[in-house]
């Protein structure tokens, strides 16, 4: 049989196929020897459940570790926590080195709404849709669900932000735990702990555990290649090495001078580049 890992505990693997949820596992398995990830189509024995393969992935994510997806759907809060332009490119940076398409989904409009249209306009620029959502008055939650129809999607973001809650808005009945913002810590207290794919409308939506701090694990010219809204233009820099800083003929600071890019990405940038690896 054919189906969909949708979640795993220790060496069970939940494979929803047709409808029904397997316990599938790979002990006893002599043919297939590999890593099983959430996210994965996998080929599994109609008798016991063994899993014997896997379909070639697409993509696979190591943070929060799941393959196979078509779009990363950043979620930030407005407040609690407070919005960071430099998590922001951050986590754009790494959805671009991964090669998976992103949108940002601000999350908590129903507490402060001030920054949005300034976000909105920084994203804008760079070709990044920002969506505008309340879990609690319901803004922007239809408009949402269109983006995640005949998808799999993962939602990402700090522990707090409201992922859990966001797919309670969009489905009642998915039922996800919900956790409370500790002002002490200034975050989440880490509520959802595992990798979970829910279906939705030919598709698919993983909500994920929220993480703290994310190390990008890249070289700075990696960053130099992967920053949202450098991807092509530093093919046309003079140096094939360029870091964008104070070199001659540099594409990007030209397009930061003429305002193609905005300068806030750009001091987001520098600081970025300071936690890439030597090359
Ligand atoms: N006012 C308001 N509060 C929200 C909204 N969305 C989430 N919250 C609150 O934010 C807190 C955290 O929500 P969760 O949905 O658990 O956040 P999460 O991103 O899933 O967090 P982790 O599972 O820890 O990664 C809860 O107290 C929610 O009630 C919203 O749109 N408006
Ligand atoms: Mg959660
Ligand atoms: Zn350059």
């Amino acid at each position: 049989m054919v189906g969909t890992v949708i979640s795993k505990k220790y060496s069970t693997y939940s494979v929803l196929s047709d409808g029904v949820i397997y316990n599938a596992s790979i002990r006893g398995t002599l043919k297939f020897r590999g890593h099983v990830y959430v996210g994965d189509e996998v080929f599994f024995t109609e008798t016991n459940y063994i899993i014997e393969g896997v379909t070639p992935r697409h993509s696979l994510l190591k943070r929060p570790e799941i393959s196979n997806i078509d779009q990363i759907v950043l979620v930030f809060s407005l407040v609690e926590p407070d919005f960071s332009y430099f998590l922001a490119f951050k986590y754009l940076t790494y959805a671009n080195y991964n090669e998976v398409p992103a949108v940002i989904v601000l999350s908590k409009s129903d507490k402060d709404d001030k920054q949005v249209s300034e976000i909105k306009g920084v994203f804008n620029k760079l070709n990044i849709p920002v969506y505008v959502t309340s879990s609690k008055t319901k803004e922007g939650i239809e408009e949402v669900k269109q983006l995640f129809k005949g998808k799999k999607s993962v939602l990402v973001g700090q522990s707090g932000v409201g992922k859990s809650s966001l797919l309670n808005a969009i489905n009642f009945d998915y039922d996800r735990e919900v956790g409370e913002y500790s002002e002490a810590l200034g975050r989440g207290k880490h509520k959802t702990k595992e990798v979970v794919l829910l279906p939705f409308e030919d598709g698919f939506i993983a909500d994920t555990p929220g993480f703290s701090s994310l190390d990008l694990n890249l070289t700075k010219l990696e960053i130099a290649h992967y920053f949202p809204g450098f991807e092509k233009r530093y093919l046309e820099c003079f140096y094939s090495n360029c870091l964008h800083q104070k070199e001659k003929d540099c594409k990007i600071l030209l397009a930061v001078q003429e305002g193609n890019i905005p300068s806030i990405a750009y001091e987001n940038y520098l600081k970025l580049l300071l936690e890439g690896d030597k090359y």
